[in-house]
């Protein structure tokens, strides 16, 4: 826990952020501690929206912070095989478009070596079954920090059944609702909140689940 971070994010003290960011590359912290951090920061941010501290326009210099520090990290993320085999498709579920998340992920796993199909964000279930159907990959993500979208990852699910996709590829959910309660209601596999789980989870999928479809 880097409380000084945390709270200079949660201030929206954009340049002692930045500042402070510097000093942990310097001081060699890890690129995915410095994120976390900031995302413990940021959901500072978000609870002072919900009680009505902060406004819209906050979230939005949250997110222009959160650029910031990304700018200067991922230079320092190490850059893993040029590409391992694997695909996954990646997506923020339709209604939503929060995708600083999503975008961390992607550039975590693309430096790890997998080739990451990215549909991007507001995206429809029908537009996630195709993209697994073309690509025939064996991990689909999806990102989802808005409540009331959670229902379109059940759809993308019984999507997924229908088609006769569901047993060829492992959905995981990440983002700021996700939680066993929503693994459970949606029928998808795992959930991840954090970069280390997220990985963790995926790399679980490459070594047990999906050997075969290396592509
Ligand atoms: C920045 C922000 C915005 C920005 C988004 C910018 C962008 N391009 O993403 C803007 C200003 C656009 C925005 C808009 C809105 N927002 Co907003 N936003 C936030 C805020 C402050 C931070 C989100 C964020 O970027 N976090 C940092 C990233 C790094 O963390 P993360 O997304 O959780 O991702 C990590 C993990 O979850 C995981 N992960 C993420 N995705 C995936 C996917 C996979 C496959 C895996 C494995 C892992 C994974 O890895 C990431 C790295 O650790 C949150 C507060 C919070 N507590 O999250 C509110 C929050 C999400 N927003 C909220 C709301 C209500 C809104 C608006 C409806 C506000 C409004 N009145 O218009 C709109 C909705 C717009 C829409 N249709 O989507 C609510 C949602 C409440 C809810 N439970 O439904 C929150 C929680 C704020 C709050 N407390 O009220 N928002």
């Amino acid at each position: 826990m880097d409380e000084p971070l945390e709270l200079a994010m949660g201030e929206l003290d954009e340049e002692k952020v930045l500042a402070l960011v510097e000093e942990r590359i310097q001081a060699g912290v890890s690129p995915t501690e410095i994120v976390e951090s900031c995302r413990n920061g940021v959901e500072i941010v978000g609870r002072r929206y919900s009680d009505g501290v902060y406004f819209l326009s906050d979230l939005i210099m949250s997110e222009e912070i959160f650029r910031g520090v990304m700018r200067l990290v991922e230079p320092h993320i190490p850059q893993g095989e040029a590409t391992n085999g694997y695909t996954v498709v990646m997506g923020t579920i339709e209604g939503d478009i929060h995708d600083l998340g999503k975008n961390i992920i992607i550039y975590l796993l693309r430096s790890s070596g997998f080739r990451v199909y990215d549909l991007g964000v507001d995206v429809s279930p029908e537009r996630f079954v195709q993209a697994v159907s073309e690509t025939k990959t064996c991990i689909l993500g999806i990102s989802v920090l808005l409540s009331f979208c959670v229902g379109s990852i059940k759809k993308v699910v019984d999507l997924l059944e229908e088609a006769g996709l569901r047993d060829e590829v492992k959905v995981v959910v990440g983002g700021y609702t996700v939680s066993e309660l929503v693994r459970e209601y949606t029928g998808v596999d795992y959930y991840a909140g954090d970069v280390s789980q997220a990985l963790r989870i995926i790399r679980e999928i490459v070594n047990a689940d999906c050997p075969q479809r290396k592509n």
